[in-house]
């Protein structure tokens, strides 16, 4: 039986045909997902590997049978021109997302699209727009925020949502990397400003805004934000000669919530000896909790209404079966990592392209991020000022 069919599984369950644009590092990780979901969700559709895109046949085609695709094409409007495409997975630098969404979804086909959503407000709003027009005929969309899918950040929101660390006071966040201490380390695309949209800001403080907002369930409303590019020559890959980083190592802002809880953050590619470092605490007047990708498996609560001679943070190993995505995973203690973020958030999609839901994140959410991010570079711009951002 071909796995990458249009037809329905023998048992019934129909096919979601996937296309997918790009297949780099994220390209790999949303592959993992898609080839994984089903194995190991019950899902209402089957997620078909058909189609991946690049520019390079050679590389293309190697990559479609390294990740499991079943054709590889070289032009992405042939790959959203496909029958046995429902679904277009965009996985490319974010100067093209806006581009290829507005297509596919023009197409009548659903989108997934990486972070940050767009390399500007102005994209992101055009595509949310797209996105809303498309809803009325039953297409979705969701930006590819995944860290919102470790369980112990679902777990996190749930517990705030159900009042357990009290009203919300603070929220700090880091995302810190060292990949950039080096000053020889090599210009990439993720350096330009024309097809990355910003630096650490876009790349690392879009996923800490992004998770701020959905545990706090409520937007920010203004930021005051320093960034720098400390390195700002670097050699070219292909050799002879340097090429102008026009984006930021490091960015750091403050930032109010609608509520008037305040938020701290601080995305940085130059943080010596931080990998991948994700952080983030929550206050509230009765408690708090502690996350760190680093260790995600756990996730740390403090319930402040306890005594306190026994009070204290407490470390809740996330891997019950009761927790969130864990019914289809490992036995109590076993642990999951990085790559079933993608996993769950495959499965996500599929269950709401399925019920006819709406995905979160949304394009809409997408875009509530990236209006955080041009403020904090317009702030950033006026030496600190105070922005509001105006949804
Ligand atoms: C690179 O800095 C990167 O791959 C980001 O682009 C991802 O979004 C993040 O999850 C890990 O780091």
């Amino acid at each position: 039986m071909d796995d990458n069919a249009k037809d329905p599984t023998p048992d019934g369950r129909p096919a979601l045909g996937i296309g997918m644009v790009g297949y780099a590092f994220m390209g790999a990780a949303h592959s993992q997902g898609w080839r994984t979901a089903a194995r190991v969700f019950d899902l209402p559709l089957r997620p078909a590997m058909n189609a991946i895109c690049g520019r390079d046949a050679d590389a293309v085609r190697a990559a479609a049978d390294r990740l499991g695709w079943a054709a590889a094409e070289t032009d992405w409007r042939a790959l959203i021109a496909r029958d046995d495409v429902d679904l277009v997975d965009i996985c490319t630098p974010g100067d093209s997302h806006a581009e290829i969404a507005l297509a596919a979804l023009e197409a009548g086909k659903h989108v997934l699209c990486e972070k940050p959503l767009a390399n500007s407000a102005a994209e992101a709003e055009a595509m949310t727009a797209a996105a809303e027009s498309a809803r009325a005929r039953g297409r979705f969309t969701m930006v590819g925020f995944n860290y919102r899918r470790t369980p112990a950040m679902t777990l996190a929101r749930r517990f705030i949502a159900e009042g357990r660390i009290g009203t919300l006071r603070q929220l700090r966040a880091t995302y810190l990397q060292d990949w950039l201490v080096d000053p020889l380390a090599p210009m990439t695309w993720r350096l330009r400003k024309d097809s990355a949209g910003s630096g650490a800001l876009g790349d690392l403080g879009a996923h800490i805004v992004d998770l701020a907002q959905y545990l706090a369930g409520e937007l920010l409303t203004g930021v005051s934000a320093v960034t720098e590019t400390f390195v700002r020559q670097r050699p070219l890959p292909s050799g002879g000669g340097t090429g102008e980083v026009t984006v930021d190592d490091a960015a750091l802002f403050t930032g109010r919530f609608a509520s008037g809880a305040l938020a701290s953050f601080e995305a940085s590619r130059v943080a010596a000896g931080r990998k991948n470092s994700l952080r983030i605490e929550v206050n509230g007047d009765r408690g708090s909790l502690a996350f760190d990708l680093e260790r995600l498996n756990e996730l740390s609560f403090h319930d402040h209404t306890e005594p306190a001679e026994a009070a204290g943070f407490r470390r809740i190993l996330v891997t019950e079966p009761d927790h969130p995505y864990l019914e289809g995973w490992w036995p109590p203690g076993h642990g999951l990592g990085y790559e079933h973020t993608f996993v769950h958030q495959a499965r996500d999609l599929v269950h709401a392209i399925a019920a006819g839901t709406d995905p979160a994140p949304s394009f809409a959410d997408g875009l509530r991020v990236q209006r955080v991010l041009a403020a904090v570079e317009e702030s950033a711009a006026k030496n600190c000022a105070y922005t509001p951002i105006v949804d």
